[in-house]
């Protein structure tokens, strides 16, 4: 980033005080935008000057461009705290980019006592600037003398503010010995006329502890007052005539509301830089709202509606809005849960997308930065902490009965074992499961708790589970509980079964509404000689709330439920001591949708996933088994969503468009996980997990993770 704090910037303390390096650091300096300063003219020689200089400069008595030629300096100033260039060179303006058109409207005569200007002038000077596109006309003029309703002056200022140009006025500078009035000067105070009020700023002068000078005219408790800011106007640094008598250096130092009335009008000119679309009205209350308060609590006398504060003017005005994809007004707000199942599209398409305050002025949503990610993701660091864990457990077997109870501390945060996850605070985590034969052919099994939806795991690691099972998507948003079922007939030649589950996530800050998943299937077992089998397996899955595990809130809310239809082939083989599991799984998703968030649909998804498990039990008499397992987790292979997002402007609205989001995994996650465990005689089990994630939640730029876990295992 460049660095703005440059002694160049710093030999003028009102642009530290005003905030303006905010803005220079958003790369705003009021590039493209005119200010028209009606004054005495400008230095044409003046080089820190020129480069800013509009070639629609003119002098209104002699209807020439070289009559602009500043006589006095008075106009050299204050052009010079509007936008002396940024060029390592004396000082800079406020707004250093900003296109200066120079109107000199004094009356040529001797300015030894300053200027005169006659009205009829200053009103031609306006319109001028008006008819040539400013877009900001600072009048650093002041007069005893009131405005008279229906004069030209008052008609050229009526004019200026009805064309939406942005109007600062000095508030004057005291009496006739520069000692401040309790209320703005005549030639201000038309600034609360009812024909203009709200289009014209009057700028009072605060010295460099943002105090009011002994000279400024003070705000009043008129309606002036609502109109009325201060900015820095003491001591002020500035450019001058190159040929002064007084300072032949480049610079000179000035005090009065005549200098603090240009960073104002400056500051208008970076506002409307970045917010184009802007009335100038709309940037008068901007300016005036944002204003840092002084003095007094709220408006006062002194000092009206604050400090000039460029920082806080650019700053969005109360809560970001965006439009949903059903056309309602949407708070920014809320948060995305991703789905380790798709990619990394929907955060890519987000990134464009812009939210708009109550001015409609645009900003960047960030809605990539809303998305939390899948809490299936763990490191090494996070995982050591809590390798290991007591596990008591308690099986009866009777009758054809067998209940089992276990009980385990879940730690402060996640539980230890592959990817479970916890949501709990702690405490003793109680699990239920028992399995019943009806007849010898015929069995009953139930798990409840949080361990229930795990069954579907061909051996004991979850990470075989989340590869072939669709249910398992929603473990990634924390733990699951609930319930499963299954009704088994157990055949000759194989089995036949009918399972049904009903589970909800529980998030681990619960700040979402918890999604909820219920399916069923049938899986029909042949048996292939010892030890060989082959599975098929068929089912639907609900979800509501999500889809494949997607939910959101706020301006991602609107996923009302989802059916998976999924097929599973399965199998496994003995060869001695060495055991061959697999499976493998395809789905089909069908979301619907409200309209209620950024979301406009989603195609259908199509996912798939497989898992390999070896076992080695060769040691088994010694109470050792080895395994390894090696997966690609379920990963979506085709599918998208349509957001409805504003990305740009048109015909001063914002632009509305319909973005796809490519849903597939580009870079699959393959993870490897090898075990071994111990058990030892009197029911002690130790059991080792070392995982490895390629590409971890199917995303290619994360980087690698691996972890070891230990398992301690004891009956009771
Ligand atoms: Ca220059
Ligand atoms: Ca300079
Ligand atoms: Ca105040």
């Amino acid at each position: 980033m460049v660095d703005y704090n440059t002694p160049e910037y710093r030999r003028n303390y009102g642009l530290a005080a005003v905030n303006s390096i905010t803005a220079y650091e958003a790369g705003l300096s009021g590039q493209g935008v005119t200010v028209a300063v009606v004054d005495t003219g400008i230095d044409l020689k003046q080089e820190d000057l020129d480069a800013n200089l509009s070639p629609l400069s003119i002098d209104i008595t002699s209807n020439t461009f070289e009559g602009v030629q500043d006589p006095y300096g008075h106009g050299t100033w204050v052009a010079g705290i509007v936008a002396a260039e940024k060029n390592d060179s004396g000082m800079h303006g406020v707004a250093f980019n900003a296109t200066l058109m120079a109107v000199r409207a004094d009356n040529h005569s001797d300015c030894t006592d300053g200027c005169t200007f006659a009205d009829n002038d200053v009103a031609r000077g306006i319109n001028y600037a008006v008819n040539k596109g400013a877009r900001v006309i600072n009048l650093s003029l002041g007069s005893d003398q009131q405005i008279i309703p229906g004069s030209l002056l008052a008609d050229a200022l009526t004019n200026a503010v009805d064309a939406g140009v942005v109007v600062v006025v000095a508030a004057g500078n005291g009496d006739d010995a520069m000692v401040g009035q309790s209320r703005p000067d005549g030639f201000a105070r038309f600034a609360a006329d009812a024909a203009v009020k709200g289009g014209i700023i009057i700028a009072g002068a605060v010295d460099s502890s943002n105090t009011i000078t002994t000279f400024s005219n003070k705000a009043g408790s008129g309606e002036e007052q609502d109109v009325y800011m201060v900015a820095p106007g003491q001591s002020i640094t500035t450019t001058d005539l190159t040929e002064s008598d007084i300072n032949r250096g480049k610079t000179t130092v000035i005090y009065g509301t005549s200098a603090a009335t240009p960073y104002i009008a400056a500051a208008a000119a970076i506002l409307l830089e970045k917010f184009p679309n802007l009335t100038g009205r709309e940037a008068v209350e901007i300016l005036l709202n944002s204003a840092k308060d002084l003095g007094a609590a709220g408006a006062d006398a002194v000092y009206g509606q604050g400090l000039l504060d460029i920082a806080a003017a650019i700053q969005p005005s109360g809560t970001l809005e965006m439009t949903s994809a059903g056309g309602k007004s949407l708070a920014l707000e809320g948060a995305l849960l991703a789905s380790p199942a798709m990619g990394g599209g929907l955060a890519q398409t987000m990134g464009r997308a812009l939210a708009f305050d109550a001015y409609e002025r645009a900003y960047n949503a960030d809605l990539s930065s809303r998305i939390e990610e899948p809490a299936s993701r763990f490191t090494l660091a996070e995982a050591a902490g809590r390798m290991t864990r007591l596990h008591s457990s308690l099986d009866v077997e009777r009758y054809g009965l067998r209940l089992g109870i276990s009980a385990r501390d879940t730690g402060r945060q996640h539980a230890a074992t592959s990817l479970e996850r916890h949501a709990r605070d702690g405490g003793l985590d109680a699990d239920m499961s028992f399995e019943a034969s009806v007849t010898p052919r015929l069995s009953v099994s139930m798990q409840s708790g949080s361990t229930a939806g795990h069954t579907a795991a061909t051996g004991e690691m979850a990470l075989t589970a989340r590869a072939v099972d669709p249910a398992s998507q929603l473990s990634t948003q924390g733990e699951r509980a609930g319930m499963t079922f299954a009704l088994t007939r157990h055949l000759d030649v194989g089995a036949v079964a009918f399972t049904g589950e009903r589970l909800q996530a529980e998030r681990m800050d619960r700040s979402l509404e918890a999604p909820r998943q219920s399916g069923g299937g049938v899986t029909l077992r042949r048996w292939l000689g010892a030890g060989a089998h082959l599975d098929i397996e068929g089912g639907r899955m609900f979800e509501t709330g999500s889809t494949l595990g997607l939910t959101g809130t706020g301006v991602f809310s609107g996923i009302e439920r989802a059916t998976t239809d999924y097929l599973k082939l399965g199998g496994g083989i003995a060869m001695g001591t060495l055991r061959l599991d697999g499976a493998w799984m395809a789905s089909r998703t069908e979301t619907t949708l409200d309209e209620s968030g950024v979301f406009a649909g989603f195609s259908t998804l199509k996912a798939d996933g497989w898992a390999l498990t070896l076992t080695d039990s060769r040691f088994a008499a010694q109470g050792h088994l080895f395994g390894l397992h090696v997966t690609q987790p379920l990963a979506v292979t085709a599918g998208t969503a349509t957001l409805h997002l504003a990305t740009g402007w048109r015909d001063d609205a914002p632009l509305y468009t319909r973005q796809v989001a490519d849903l597939s995994v580009a870079e699959r996650e393959t993870s490897l996980e090898l075990f071994h465990r111990y058990e030892a005689a009197g029911g002690l089990s130790l059991q080792t997990n070392f995982i490895y994630r390629r590409n971890p939640d199917n995303l290619a730029g994360v980087a690698d993770e691996a972890a070891v876990f230990l398992h301690l295992a004891t009956a009771l």
